[in-house]
């Protein structure tokens, strides 16, 4: 019995692994050459899970040109009628919510606990989110101007293209298509190589439920083949880019010189401020779930944390203790809290930032080291680890991307805020403090898309999640403003 056997991977999701997956254009699975295949891994025991054919350019193309075919019929249907389609596509993944919740832990080494308690209902709500939003957002706004009948109406730009990270495969397609969907725009979608079997199922029941030829299609295969001819592909009329800073700024610059507007959700290093006065075991709590979940793959997650002096000794013994007692392990097992990297160059990527820093002068207060649970010896696994110094240390100034904190001190408020703000991340910072006063003053204060008080990692339809300077540019996610996001503003007007 292999391990996958052994974790009683159902029969759904099996069958759906081994069929043959390819790109997904104008409602027909698309292998345009068997030979050139992605590979997919369990990052947990590297057995090979599904075999998946590459998109290249003719794909690509077919791909946007159905999308453009397609965009006339579905951008003409009334708000109601495509919110029907979005809420039959809702019904489809949570009749098959087991099956999604296992590919997607088995693609990425998520702990199935957060899958079913997280990721999947949570993309759920966000279909029907924006289905119903659309139905009762208006389009139109009229403008008060003196002797003329004038307005704002707003329309969907056409083909909308999307590049997806290997993290979050399953929400940020969600959080990225639906709004631009219910607007009445079209999508071709490039997902992760690594990790893109959540969305070719999303596909695959969005065909079930009868989209119509052609309103999403997928293309297969690596970012500089696919990514980069998608951002400039000339019938492509708006861009959403999820990813690292660095791929960010070159996909915003082909943006830009194809003239495609462009969103960009980007990196992160998040800032935890924990106060003398704060309920430290709820700092504990909150910032060691933090670095932990997704195995610290997470772009919003803090992994900063500016501890006040005088209660640091305290909060490190509180923190560690949580961190020791995460139960690691394959994430198809129930009791799992934290899987592995989801890949071997991942893993790599943070050992060698903690060596990095501890070469550089940090101190390992708990040090992360590979780990090979029992059934997964070959799996990317580490486990947590707290580094401790001063803030000019590599492990304090760049994105990890890891179950890895960075722990350092100050005195008093203005410190701390200095220290929050000695790089240009911006996403998500959290302040904790009993004073509420000063953890608004401060929130209010920080220079990033999301501030959060006594809390971190915090998400709901409505407010809206988006990120400054490298974290991003352009709009953010999960609001009102990004379905407004995906319509193109023009006026009509009648001198009177
Ligand atoms: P990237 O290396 O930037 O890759 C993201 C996507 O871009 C992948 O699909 C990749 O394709 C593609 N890509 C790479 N080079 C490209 C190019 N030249 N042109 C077009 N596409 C290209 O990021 P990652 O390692 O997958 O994800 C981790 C990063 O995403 C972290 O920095 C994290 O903070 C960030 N992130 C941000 C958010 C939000 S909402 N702000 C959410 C999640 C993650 P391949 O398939 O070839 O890799």
């Amino acid at each position: 019995m292999n391990t996958l056997e052994a974790m009683h991977l159902s029969e759904a999701s099996q069958a759906f692994l081994d069929s043959e997956l390819g790109s997904f254009v104008n409602n027909e699975w698309v292998r345009p050459d068997a030979e050139s295949v992605s590979v997919i891994q369990d990052p947990c025991t590297t057995e090979v899970i599904a075999r998946v054919a590459k998109g290249n350019q003719s794909t690509l193309n077919e791909a946007v040109e159905a999308a453009h075919l397609a965009f006339n019929d579905w951008s003409r249907l009334p708000a109601v009628e495509r919110a029907v389609y979005l809420h039959r596509l809702a019904d489809a993944l949570e009749r098959n919510f087991d099956t999604i919740a296992e590919i997607e832990s088995l693609d990425v080494g998520k702990a199935i606990v957060n899958t079913k308690g997280f990721d999947i209902p949570f993309g759920v709500d966000c279909i029907r989110y924006f289905a119903d939003l659309a139905t009762a957002l208006p389009a139109d706004t009229p403008l008060a101007i003196k002797n003329m009948e004038a307005k704002i109406h707003r329309v969907p730009y056409g083909v909308c293209g999307f590049v997806f990270p290997w993290n979050f495969p399953y929400n940020l397609l969600l959080w990225g298509i639906i709004p631009a969907l219910a607007a009445g725009n079209t999508v071709v979608i490039k997902p992760a190589e690594l990790t893109p079997l959540s969305t070719l199922f999303v596909a695959k029941l969005a065909q079930e439920a009868g989209f119509p030829k052609g309103v999403i299609n997928v293309v297969t295969g690596s970012g500089s083949v696919i990514g980069s001819a998608l951002c400039s592909h000339p019938k492509v009329k708006r861009m959403s880019f999820t990813g690292s800073s660095e791929v960010g700024k070159q996909i915003g610059e082909a943006c830009g010189r194809a003239l495609i507007p462009c969103k960009l959700e980007l990196g992160g290093k998040g800032a935890a401020i924990v106060f003398e006065d704060a309920d430290l075991d709820l700092a504990a709590e909150q910032l060691s779930a933090a670095i932990t979940f997704n195995t610290g793959q997470v772009c919003c997650t803090a992994t900063r944390w500016i501890v006040q002096e005088s209660v640091a000794d305290t909060f490190t013994e509180k923190v560690v203790a949580k961190l020791k007692a995460v139960k690691i392990g394959h994430g198809l097992a129930a009791d799992t809290g934290m899987g592995p990297m989801a890949s071997e160059k991942q893993l790599n990527t943070v050992i060698d930032y903690l060596e990095t820093g501890k070469a550089q002068g940090a101190k390992a207060i708990l040090d992360g080291e590979r780990l090979q649970p029992s059934g997964c010896e070959k799996g990317y696994f580490m486990s947590p680890s707290l580094l401790s110094g001063d803030s000019s240390n590599i492990c304090f100034k760049e994105e990890i991307f890891g179950p890895s904190a960075y722990l350092t001190t100050f005195k008093d408020e203005e410190e701390a805020l200095a220290q929050v703000h000695s790089i240009d991340y911006g996403l998500a910072n959290s302040v904790f403090s009993e004073d509420l006063d000063k953890a608004r003053r401060v929130a209010d204060r920080m220079i990033c898309g999301n501030n959060w008080i006594n809390a971190h990692n915090v998400f709901a339809y409505g407010l809206p999640y988006g990120g400054v300077n490298l974290s991003g540019l352009g709009g953010g996610v999960n609001s009102p403003e990004t379905y407004y996001d995906y319509l193109r503003p023009q006026t009509v007007a009648r001198p009177l």
